[in-house]
């Protein structure tokens, strides 16, 4: 029997029907007509939308100050959709919760009332921005859109948008040109700066924010780059919870079971995670009473996760995608790519982090290995690959080179290197099946794997993704020896045991 109730017709998620559709999911408690908008949110994607808008609505839920809710804003014609879905749904959607045992949370979130899009109206979105009541500018703009070279650290100042928005500061399109232009506007008001407040999975996220709008400040105007740098508070984040991609089955479900018209929800797992630091230009939400947690240093909480959560990810991403698995929990019901993830988190990950304090590693790495596992969380390969190129230097590369330096072990992490070529060059999986590639590197990832087969290394010799390190000889030895039994053989599972149990 189905465990939901057969339902009546379903009501249009809007704010004249939440007091309907209450004996559907939870709905927001608070007065959402007395909500001001204090966090200005850059990149309302899934992400965003079941993490810190997740968090600030249970804080207006349990009384807390309403001044700090959120105006999305998307930069790029690609935003346009959510921005009309959220805009024609009074800003509300569900949250679809979804536990390893089935049961699932419907909870529709309030804590979005607003919605700009840069690219149709830059001046909106500057005065928003520069709003008295804006005291905080986050960011989910993804690993990529720091527009910085992974292996050399530089700015990239040859990116067409950069160049329009120092060509044309009031009208940008970057967010870089954004953030510059409002700041300006608020220096020259008198008005205290919001903070800067990364969310996206990067090691310091705020210290690159930082550096990252500095440099490009400073090329505009010397001038406000040193009030920016003096007085504009960047705190570094770790941020967590698996956010697969909204299916239609999604909208379908919560349409026929449940009996909410919502045309983009959010499906997540139970588990969620923000360890901030507490450095704010002009103030913050009480985001601790919802359950994050403020630290003075949050290195070595952010390096964890990165090199286990998002690496581990990344290893059964492109090892699965190659082999022929569709999700996650597909590959870690794998037995083999289960041991081969823990074998890559104990031997390789684990021995170049620092202590976290109050967190036991081998607790945590369970409990990753369960949350990849939970079946009701489709999370789908292509996702997690989707721009590997700007990934996997913030991912997997780190681990490696330190395992270089005191010659730990790199073979796990080395064959994701040679799976990653392969599938680079091949975009296709072992059987020969197509995979859908997207990354914004595709065709220089592509040409340089395609010369694999007269140089092995020809693929390393991207520097902007590798820097150096295809002169280490170490490591230019195990990946040539890998890369050529994959060209050979491109059954990864093989290699796959050979380094687990020495034998195919
Ligand atoms: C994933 C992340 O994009 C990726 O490759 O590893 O989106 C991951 O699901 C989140 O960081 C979880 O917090």
């Amino acid at each position: 029997m189905s465990p939901y109730p057969v339902m009546n017709e379903p009501i249009a998620l809007k704010q004249k029907n939440l007091s309907l559709l209450q004996n559907r999911a939870i709905c927001p408690s608070y007065d959402r007509s007395k909500v001001k908008t204090g966090i200005v949110h850059v990149g309302v994607g899934g992400f965003h939308r079941s993490h810190q808008a997740f968090y600030t609505d249970e804080l207006m839920n349990a009384g807390e100050s309403l001044d700090w809710g959120i105006c999305g804003v998307g930069l790029r014609e690609a935003d346009r959709k959510i921005g009309d879905v959220l805009a024609q749904q009074d800003y509300l959607y569900t949250l679809i919760v979804r536990h390893p045992d089935g049961k699932v949370e419907n909870r529709v979130i309030g804590s979005i009332v607003d919605f700009l899009l840069g690219c149709d109206d830059p001046e909106a979105v500057i005065a928003k921005m520069a709003h008295p009541d804006t005291k905080i500018v986050s960011l989910t703009i993804t690993e990529g859109g720091y527009n910085f070279n992974p292996a050399t650290g530089e700015f990239d100042f040859s990116n067409p948008g950069i160049q329009n928005d120092l060509a044309n500061p009031s009208r940008p399109q970057t967010v870089f040109g954004f953030l510059t232009a409002a700041l300006k506007r608020r220096r020259e008001a008198g008005l205290a700066p919001f903070t800067v407040q990364s969310c996206d999975n990067i090691q310091h996220n705020g210290n690159v924010a930082r550096e990252v709008l500095l440099t490009f400040a400073q090329k505009q105007d010397k001038d406000l780059a040193s009030w920016i740098a003096a007085s504009v508070a960047f705190p570094n984040a770790m941020v967590d919870r698996i956010t697969p991609v909204t299916t239609p089955e999604d909208i379908q479900f919560l349409d026929t079971k449940i009996g909410i018209e919502d045309e983009w929800p959010v499906t997540c797992e139970p588990f969620v995670q923000w360890v901030i630091e507490d450095k704010f230009s002009a103030g913050r939400p009480s985001w601790e009473k919802a359950g994050a947690q403020f630290v003075p240093d949050v290195t070595p909480y952010e390096t964890m996760k990165i090199r286990l959560l998002n690496a581990g990810h990344s290893v059964l991403g492109l090892l699965g995608s190659i082999h022929g698995h569709q999700t996650i929990d597909g590959c870690v019901s794998d037995p083999l790519f289960e041991s081969y993830l823990s074998r890559f988190m104990d031997f390789e990950a684990t021995p170049v982090l620092d202590p976290v304090p109050g967190i036991d590693l081998d607790q945590y790495k369970d409990c990753l290995i369960e949350r990849f596992g939970n079946p009701n969380i489709k999370d789908k390969l292509s996702r997690i690959c989707l721009e590997s190129s700007s990934k996997l230097p913030k991912f997997l590369i780190p681990t490696i080179r330190e395992n270089l330096q005191r010659g730990g072990s790199i073979e796990y992490a080395t064959l994701v290197i040679a799976a990653w070529c392969y599938y680079s060059d091949t975009g296709k999986n072992k059987d020969g099946v197509a995979l859908d590639i997207v990354d914004d590197m595709k065709a220089e990832l592509y040409q340089a794997a395609k010369g694999t087969d007269a140089d092995p290394l020809s693929f390393l010799k991207l520097e902007s993704v590798f820097g150096d390190l295809a002169h280490n000889e170490t490591f230019a030895k195990t990946y040539t020896g890998m890369v050529g039994a994959l060209y050979e053989n491109p059954d990864v599972a093989r290699q796959m045991q050979v380094l687990l149990f020495g034998r195919e």
